[in-house]
């Protein structure tokens, strides 16, 4: 681990040329924990946002404020003082709110409520039950903890530039983060933009009714705030939109899908679809460790076809459906038995949490029954492996003939882009038109509702059955759609319209904007 102390002068450079860019998340690019000899260790994340900003910060000064996790978040943050470090190549602030409302906030209200909200997962007769505590952990964690990373990085953004005119771009990521604009704003003022980019779908007016009004219009307007809010697809940008002008009385869209006039300033939402890293992927599959679990995994499937499924456990990647969808395939179509295999490559997430417990649970019941009543002494029908293990993931997806990605809800999901990159076999994608991905990938997939667990199995059965030429012809189209994307590309097109718009704001005079008047650079 390679950490370097930056006071002021490290980080301040031109104020013409080199602007600053920082990303704010709940979750930083590194880990720290403590080893046996009591020295602190990092570990750095595996998400495709690490490499984008890896890859930024050769062109640009950039840095990363997340939130202090663990133990070892903590010993870290105390050794540094709170200062700007460098760890491995990336400037690194933590936040550290007390355990207490960092619950709250994470735990109480982000997961809970907002995931839900906007997956829509709720038991609408039972579920949510908008309590005392929730309002208490609204309060003191949702909005102290956006607070304190709104104070937190409008201390390292003064320090950086030491007041210059140095331009600022700041990227708060996903639902962790909805308040911070509005604080920045109050904190900053308009010397900087702010671009938050949301990671899951945005969801229509009607499902953010289960928000209490105060609440809901304390994201909306704090959104409002920014300069330009990212989605992953046009439609989720359409939809912000479309709440803005339900629910915030000073909201106007001007028949415009994708702007927001709000007191005289406009805001954009931008769909910047993510992709993953190509260059990263290519290199993992060539690994010694990933070659021999793809060797073994050959040996299991044998002469089998592989239907393949890999996720965090989590209900709205609906993989119960995917099983039902699995067991109804062999029902209606007897010639695929014994001759397929699913393999659900599952990683565990939020275990601490009732429901997510209950729903590996159902998945694992589920299975065990599927596999009671087929299987033979030659066959097991459904194989699931619990456990975080990316080079297996990479190994499995090279080899898949039908890759399953059936989510309710999802902001892109980018297995759907990993197995179409790496696949050996011309597998076919087997595609909810509920997942981001849809959009880019929907054509040359077969698209199902999730919650048509019939039309599931037959698109399966399709799959199985299709001619080489036509899985050739889709397998090749999806591989050229994902290699043309990468994900630094994603970020540098946030960065570019970002610069673009603070330039052309440095040109002119903060003139407002009336109806009919364009005074933005991206018109
Ligand atoms: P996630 O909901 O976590 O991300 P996804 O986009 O599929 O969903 O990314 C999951 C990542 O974890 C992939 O890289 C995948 O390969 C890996 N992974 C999943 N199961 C695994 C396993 N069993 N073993 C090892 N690795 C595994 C959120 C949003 C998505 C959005 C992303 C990025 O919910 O909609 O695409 O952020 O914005």
């Amino acid at each position: 681990m390679t950490t370097a102390n930056l006071q002021e002068s490290d980080t301040t450079g031109d104020p013409t040329e080199s602007p600053l860019i920082v990303i704010a998340s709940n979750r930083g690019p590194y880990s720290f924990s403590v080893n046996k000899d009591g020295a602190l260790e990092s570990k750095r994340g595996s998400g495709g946002l690490v490499t984008a900003l890896g890859a930024l910060a050769e062109k640009h000064d950039v840095l990363w404020i997340a939130a202090a996790l663990g133990k070892g978040d903590r010993k870290w943050v105390e050794q540094h003082e709170d200062t700007v470090q460098e760890v491995e190549g990336i400037k690194l602030r933590l936040v550290r709110p007390t355990a207490r409302r960092y619950d709250q906030y994470y735990n109480e209200i982000a997961n809970p409520l907002l995931w839900f909200i906007q997956h829509q997962l709720w038991d609408i007769p039972r579920t949510p039950s908008i309590t005392r505590e929730t309002w208490q952990a609204w309060r003191n964690g949702y909005v102290a903890v956006n607070k304190l990373f709104a104070e937190v990085i409008a201390d390292t953004v003064r320090t950086a530039t030491g007041g210059s005119n140095r331009p600022v771009i700041i990227f708060p990521q996903d639902y962790h983060l909805y308040l911070v604009p509005r604080y920045l704003r109050e904190m900053l003022g308009r010397s900087v933009q702010i671009q938050p980019f949301v990671h899951i779908p945005w969801p229509g007016p009607d499902a953010w009714r289960v928000l209490p009004a105060e609440m809901r219009n304390a994201i909306l307007t704090s959104l409002l705030q920014s300069d330009r809010v990212g989605f992953h697809t046009t439609k989720d940008a359409f939809n912000f939109v479309q709440c803005c002008r339900f629910y915030v009385p000073a909201a106007h869209s001007r028949g415009s899908r994708d702007t927001i006039y709000f007191h005289e300033r406009r805001v954009k939402a931008h769909a910047y679809p993510i992709s993953v890293d190509t260059e990263q992927i290519e290199t993992l599959v060539e690994e010694p460790y990933t070659r021999m679990l793809k060797d073994q995994q050959i040996t299991f499937i044998g002469d089998r076809k592989l239907i393949l499924r890999v996720d965090r456990i989590e209900p709205s990647k609906n993989i119960l459906r995917g099983l039902e969808a699995y067991r109804a395939l062999l029902e209606r179509y007897k010639e695929h038995i014994g001759k397929v295999q699913m393999l659900a490559l599952l990683v565990p997430s939020r275990m601490e949490v009732d429901e997510y417990q209950d729903y590996l649970q159902a998945i694992m019941a589920q299975a065990g029954m599927i596999n009671a009543e087929f299987s033979d002494e030659y066959w097991e029908p459904v194989r699931v492996l619990v456990g975080e293990n990316y080079h297996r993931a990479l190994a499995a997806m090279q080899l898949y003939d039908v890759l399953l990605v059936n989510p309710i809800a999802d902001g892109m999901n980018l297995v759907a882009k990993e197995g179409a990159l790496v696949n050996e076999r011309n597998g076919v994608l087997v595609l909810s038109e509920y997942a981001g991905a849809f959009y880019e990938l929907g054509e040359k997939a077969l698209t199902v509702s999730p919650f048509d667990v019939h039309g599931t199995a037959e698109a399966i059965h399709h799959a199985l059955k299709m001619q080489p030429d036509e899985r050739r012809r889709r397998a090749e189209a999806l591989r050229q759609q994902v290699k043309n994307a990468d994900v630094k590309r994603w970020f540098y097109d946030q960065v570019d319209d970002a610069l673009r718009a603070s330039s052309s704001q440095a040109k002119k005079d903060s003139t407002p904007v009336t109806p009919g008047t364009n005074t933005s650079a991206e018109s």
